[in-house]
């Protein structure tokens, strides 16, 4: 895993001291940027929010003061961020960011894309809190385009919207997420709801982990499309993530459910994850993949863990529930002791015991075959007892 964020917190961790060396002599405003990285600093709730104001990531609401000669072209966090900002543990009309309950307003719409960066240096945003039913594009980030959201860990969240709903973002166009963490619960009234993103177009997501609930209530729509990493996918790519937790679609007829993408529209690749807790949904509801629609999908060194239900049997799978076009699969697995299912449009069935077996890539001890191309620097194979894990 490609992962900045230590030697950013570092520098983060460098650019407070000195924010706070200069804040005893002059206003810590006057300059956005302290350490000149190009990266206008955020210590404050009120301070993520003036993200809006300046989409390009070029001011702090249109202060630019203290920006490189180059100018500054996004934003990073130098500490953590706590919605529930009446510490009282619930998200509630004493927090500044209540707005009358619908919580927090995501950063970029549809006719206003946020087109910069975010860097969270590790740095937590803890309570984030969205409770809008009606609306689209929702997540912390509503819609990015051309934009790079790196090390965002969203704690504790509770977000809900209408469609194209996630913790990180709704909708991200030709954009990078690079590790993130996301913990607690993201409900769509509709439809493209993920634990990170809603709906990946053109677009790279890398590093994540998810543990909490995705759901689709399905009111208006059997196009569910949940996932427990992003919803729905269009040439984009899904590499060294993990769900834990339950994904579902509620409605009696809700479809297209899977422990890390809802649905494979075209030329998605999903590599080195996994997925554990429950899926479930009507029909293609899938422990990795609900449904692979068109061509120039795959996956290679994926499995799941999770229990599978599907309404409809014969398009529920273990690792994956429907495939119109079958994807190229490369030495992914289901775990047919967990599942409840014991077939899959793709994948190989494996029992818990061969799949904790494997010590290392192609044990002798064990199966040889299994794990046979997975790389030892991505995973940690534990003991004979152990499951994988993303290291
Ligand atoms: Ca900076
Ligand atoms: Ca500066
Ligand atoms: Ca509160
Ligand atoms: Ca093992």
């Amino acid at each position: 895993m490609n992962n900045p964020r230590y030697s950013r917190l570092t520098k983060a961790i460098l650019a407070t001291t000195v924010a706070v060396t200069l804040g005893q002599v002059a206003n810590a405003a006057a300059d956005v940027d302290i350490d000149d990285d190009g990266l206008i600093e955020i210590s404050t709730l009120q301070q993520l929010d003036l993200m809006r104001y300046d989409l390009a990531g070029t001011s702090l609401n249109g202060d630019s003061t203290g920006c490189p000669a180059t100018g500054c072209n996004g934003y990073e966090l130098v500490n953590d961020l706590d919605f529930d900002t009446n510490g009282n543990g619930v998200a509630d009309a004493g927090d500044e960011f209540w707005n009358n309950g619908l919580g927090w307003e995501p950063v970029g719409s549809s006719a206003n894309n946020f087109e910069s960066k975010l860097y969270g240096n590790g740095y937590k945003i803890l309570n984030l809190y969205i409770n809008k039913l009606y609306s689209d594009n929702i997540g912390l980030f509503g819609v990015v385009k051309n934009s790079t959201l790196d090390s965002i860990i969203l704690e504790n969240i509770s977000v809900l919207g209408d469609e194209y709903v996630a913790a990180v973002v709704g909708i991200a166009n030709s954009s990078d997420i690079t590790s993130c963490e996301v913990s607690g619960s993201i409900t769509s009234r509709n439809s493209v709801v993920g634990g990170v993103a809603g709906w990946l177009l053109n677009s790279s997501l890398d590093g994540c982990a998810v543990n909490g609930s995705v759901q689709s209530l399905g009111e208006n729509s059997y196009w569910a499309l949940a996932g427990g990493i992003a919803g729905d996918g269009f040439n984009s790519t899904i590499d060294t993530s993990e769900f834990h937790g339950d994904v579902s679609a509620t409605n009696g007829s809700s479809r297209y459910v899977g422990g890390l993408i809802g649905l494979m529209t075209q030329n998605v690749t999903l590599t080195n994850s996994y997925a554990s807790g429950t899926v479930s949904g009507y029909l293609g509801i899938g422990g990795a993949v609900g449904y692979v629609m068109s061509t120039g999908s795959s996956m290679a060194h994926v499995y799941s863990l999770a229990s599978v239900s599907g309404i409809n049997q014969s398009l529920t799978g273990g690792l994956v529930g429907y495939a119109n076009n079958t994807p190229a699969i490369t030495t992914s697995y289901w775990d047919t002791d967990i599942s409840g299912q014991n077939s899959s449009d793709g994948g190989t069935a494996k029992t818990t015991a061969e799949l904790q077996c494997p010590t290392a890539p192609g044990d002798v001890s064990c199966d040889p075959t299994i794990f046979a191309d997975w790389d030892a620097t991505v995973w940690d194979f534990g003991t004979s007892t152990d499951y994988p894990v993303l290291r």
